[in-house]
């Protein structure tokens, strides 16, 4: 029996009237794999129902947040109880003490930390913060990593491996592009170039440390460890944006997984349990630049709100009391990993899958995918067929072949069988001819 979409198909339809594009976030549209949007009910554990009554698995959980699963207890219990003294003050709170002294005992390598309301905030104002305490203007992006939408973000790669970017968004002006350089992931020899090129210009180097923008891409061996000596020979301050890898890959996020410090790191998602947070935070001496202690301004009405910082205890605290979660859940992708190859294989099949711990895609291609460039080898419109035909057996992947899929705690043993008969017919679906 075929799903029905018509109430999805409907409230998409009234929806498109007054929101442009009929989401408030362009991912969540389809346009990457076609059809209809489902419009999510309400979620529960490892499972999500749309408006149609369909009951999935499913494999974003709010694109990465929810890795105990969706609605779990002591989250919602926190944020029941905290609503009912006010949602918000705009005046410090304890919450707020105990969250900074949280996140700096699960990362080390932050020392201060700021919270603010995205991982876009923090990814703009960690760079911001880079250029104040450095005095330099430029900074390196690397293609394919996505920092939230910020100008200085959106910029493509321009012409040339040591030219400056291009904007890649209309609305972003070239005063703004030309000071992102931009190298591909996993080519330190471009980094290098950079910073010849551009002496005592550079202010940062901002990374995914693992990529989940791209889909899930590995740093190769050696690669962290060569931004972060390059970067300390540089005096360029490197920050990790975790805002994805951050108490997904382990309590301390991929910096613990790799044993590489870097200066400041970005943070969301998951801190925030589900509600609006993100966060920047590292070495005290460059965090007391920020004002009011320092002169380096950023802001937020919002940051460090009651129930949002009520909501991230509560996730925060259970992941840090429960570490074996990790070991559980990694283990878990990983043997799914390794079960889907093998069906690939049964069915003549050679697919790239990458995975570390409980992050993980397969790339409708058959060759390595190291960068941005072999990922966009893949075929994106296989990948939608693949999209919908696990969508009809009842798993809601991510709807882009270039994004990492999420998972949580709460998939049973009978989820990951369904995932896997799921694969299979969606496998044997799209390449029947
Ligand atoms: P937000 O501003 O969306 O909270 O965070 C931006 C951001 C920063 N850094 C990394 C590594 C990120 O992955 C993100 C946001 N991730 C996307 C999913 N790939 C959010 C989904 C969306 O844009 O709707």
């Amino acid at each position: 029996m075929s799903f029905s979409f018509s109430k999805s198909q409907a409230y998409f339809e009234a929806a498109q009237k007054q929101i442009p594009g009929g989401v408030n976030s362009p991912v969540r549209a389809f346009k990457a794999v076609g059809g209809t949007p489902i419009f999510v009910k309400r979620a529960q554990g490892a499972y999500l129902f749309d408006e149609d009554g369909n009951r999935y698995i499913e494999l974003i959980n709010s694109w990465g947040p929810m890795i105990l699963g969706h609605a779990h207890p002591a989250v919602t219990e926190a944020v029941s109880r905290a609503v009912l003294d006010s949602p918000s003050f705009g005046a410090p709170t304890v919450r707020e003490i105990e969250m900074a002294a949280l996140i700096c005992k699960m990362v080390p390598s932050i020392e201060k930390v700021r919270m603010v309301n995205s991982g876009t905030e923090a990814t703009m104002s960690a760079v911001r913060l880079a250029r104040g305490y450095t005095g330099r203007d430029k900074f390196i992006k690397i293609e394919g990593c996505y920092h939230g939408h910020g100008d200085s973000f959106l910029i493509a790669a321009g012409s040339g491996a040591i030219t400056f970017g291009k904007p890649n968004s209309p609305g972003v002006t070239e005063g703004t592009a030309k000071d992102t350089l931009l190298a591909p992931y996993n080519y330190l020899e471009a980094i290098e170039n950079l910073v010849n090129a551009n002496p005592n210009q550079i202010a940062a180097l901002i990374i995914e440390p693992v990529a989940g923008n791209m889909g899930c891409i590995l740093p190769k061996k050696g690669y962290l460890e060569g931004l972060r000596k390059i970067c300390t020979e540089k005096g360029i301050v490197l920050i990790f944006d975790e805002v994805m890898t951050g108490f997904r890959l382990a309590k301390g996020g991929a910096q613990e997984v790799f044993g590489i410090t870097p200066d400041l790191t970005t943070l969301g998602k998951i801190i925030g349990g589900g509600l609006p947070v993100g966060a920047y935070g590292g070495k005290k001496e460059i965090m007391d630049y920020v004002s009011p202690q320092g002169s380096v301004y950023q802001a937020g009405t919002l940051s460090g709100n009651p129930i949002a910082m009520a909501a991230g205890l509560a996730l925060l605290s259970l992941l840090d009391a429960n570490p074996e979660v990790y070991h559980t859940l990694n283990t878990k992708v990983t043997e799914l990993t390794a079960e889907m190859q093998q069906i690939d294989r049964s069915l003549g099949l050679t697919y790239t899958y990458n995975q570390i711990g409980s992050m993980m895609n397969p790339f409708f291609t058959t060759a390595p995918v190291e960068d941005f460039e072999s990922a966009k080898k893949c075929d994106t419109a296989l990948f939608g067929k693949y999209f919908h035909a696990m969508l009809q057996r009842g798993v809601y992947l991510a709807p882009s072949q270039f994004e990492s899929w999420f998972f949580s705690a709460a998939l049973s043993d009978a989820d990951y069988e369904h995932i896997l008969k799921a694969h299979k017919a969606a496998m044997m679906e799209i390449h029947t001819a």
